[in-house]
């Protein structure tokens, strides 16, 4: 038997028809609701500073589920009174391309979002990657992130894993569910198997301790929470909670459901964020009173 009469044709999606040509050209936009921002290419597209404020540290991001981790550690910071951890927050609308200004791409060779620039050391120190950005001001501030050698290096093995895990639950799952031109079963099904194995990993852990480093609140649930978490209440990728039947994850439930009710959370949630509920969207933050004033409800009404 050939290997070709093992191929069930029935199986065949669209896709089946392309052959890869010898070497990948890039003649078109590939489809999707990202696909105008995505290029081969790195570095800047156009001549652009970066806006200043007067706090010491400048955030350069958008309220994605990697934009807010950084607003919520930075939120959580001022709650616990590290009054140095004030920041402006300005908003890169990545599906616009500022983040392939020259400014950002000094700033993030990388050209996503969440970027830092601390200003309170000279020269200013850029921070890039949202796992380096807590690390960053975890060690900064000597906050959430456990001193006992032991929760420390288990905080460390989690916040790590959601960086190797999450592009698959965003880049693979969310993408394929929700944003790919087309439905194909393959991606879909390949990306749930994922998506559902990672819930499970987070529910074994978290049926052990009430946080992933141990005991204590830390940067590991910063960085987790905002995909997994929000994945876990409905919050993320349409139908998806459904889809994944993620009420059946009993400890994640607790866990996402405990964390959301966090005033720094809520506060963090609304920063850089344009879609959704007026009322939740802070375009830009200035000042702890912008939650208040600023909010784009208010900014509409105000004319
Ligand atoms: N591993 C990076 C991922 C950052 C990332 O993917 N950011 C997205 C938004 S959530 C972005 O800026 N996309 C713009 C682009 O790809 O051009 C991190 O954790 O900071």
């Amino acid at each position: 038997m050939s290997n070709d009469d093992n191929k069930d044709p029935s199986n065949a999606g669209p896709a089946a028809a392309y052959v890869p040509p010898k070497v990948w050209v890039w003649d078109q936009e590939n489809g999707g609701q990202f696909a105008s921002i995505n290029r081969p290419i790195a570095g800047a597209t156009h001549e652009k500073a970066l806006p200043l404020g007067r706090h010491p540290l400048q955030l350069y991001s958008m309220g994605t589920p990697n934009g807010i981790k950084v607003t919520v550690m930075l939120e959580e910071l001022l709650a616990l009174g590290h009054a140095q951890a004030e920041y402006d927050a300005w908003m890169i609308r990545i599906g616009q391309g500022d983040q392939f200004s020259s400014g950002f791409v000094a700033a993030n060779p990388n050209s996503k979002i969440p970027v830092l620039v601390d200003h309170s050391v000279s020269p200013p120190q850029r921070v890039f990657e949202s796992g380096a950005i807590l690390l960053y001001l975890a060690e900064k501030f000597g906050a959430l992130l456990p001193s006992n050698r032991a929760e420390r290096t288990e905080c460390l093995s989690w916040l790590f894993w959601q960086m190797g895990s999450a592009p698959y639950l965003g880049g693979g799952f969310g993408h394929f569910y929700v944003y790919a031109p087309e439905k194909f079963e393959y991606a879909i099904n390949r990306f749930s198997m994922e998506a559902k194995r990672q819930l499970d990993v987070l529910d074994q852990r978290l049926a052990q301790s009430p946080y992933l480093a141990g005991e204590s609140y830390s940067i590991a649930d910063i960085a987790v929470w905002p995909w997994y978490g929000a994945l876990a209440l409905g919050q993320l990728y349409g139908n998806a909670a459904e889809f994944l039947q993620t009420q059946s994850y009993a400890h994640v439930q607790r866990w996402a459901q405990q964390i959301a009710t966090r005033p720094a959370v809520r506060r963090g949630r609304m920063v850089n964020r344009s879609w959704g509920e007026l009322s939740e969207q802070l375009h830009e933050r200035h000042e702890a009173s912008d939650f208040e004033n600023k909010t784009q409800d208010k900014v509409v009404a105000g004319g």
